[in-house]
């Protein structure tokens, strides 16, 4: 009896706690999990970018300024399937929002040399744990709400 209490009690500060959580989460203002305009200007040359990786949120709107130090390059994004090109003196430029999660190869498209297959980089997608986060919570209020109405 004294047992169920205890396990009683420690649900409803369980419940009382994610709710609190959860009510902190909404009431702060957007963070940086939160969709942004990101910018990256990567410069290329052979047969390498720099930056090599580009590391963004789900949902941010990606604008990707490429430069050539030397001669024409191209950046083509596989999985999202778009491109830009670049030659000296003129600059490329590619705007979306990255709305797929994961690691994307991106590649050149022009054949600038010897190790042109070689030039590559990467755009990591990464989720918006903000949103899982809340999902959770909401979960962790749903269960500890059931817990204590169904006892
Ligand atoms: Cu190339």
């Amino acid at each position: 009896m004294m047992k169920k209490k205890i396990i009683l009690i420690a649900m409803a500060a369980l419940g009382a706690a994610c709710i609190l959580i959860a009510l902190i989460g909404i009431a702060t203002p957007a963070t940086a999990e939160s969709p942004r305009e990101r910018f990256f200007e990567v410069h290329a040359k052979r047969f390498e970018y720099a930056p090599d990786t580009i590391q963004v949120n789900q949902g941010d709107k990606v604008t990707i300024r490429l430069v050539s130090e030397d001669v024409s390059h191209g950046l083509y994004v596989d999985g999202y399937e778009i491109k830009t090109a670049a030659h000296p003196g003129a600059e490329g430029t590619l705007t979306f929002v990255a709305d797929k999660t994961g690691r994307y190869t991106f590649r050149c498209t022009v054949t600038c040399g010897e190790f042109h297959p070689y030039m590559v980089g990467y755009l990591n997608v990464e989720p918006n744990s903000r949103l899982w986060i809340f999902a959770l919570l909401i979960v962790g209020v749903a269960l500890c709400s059931a817990v204590i109405v169904l006892r």
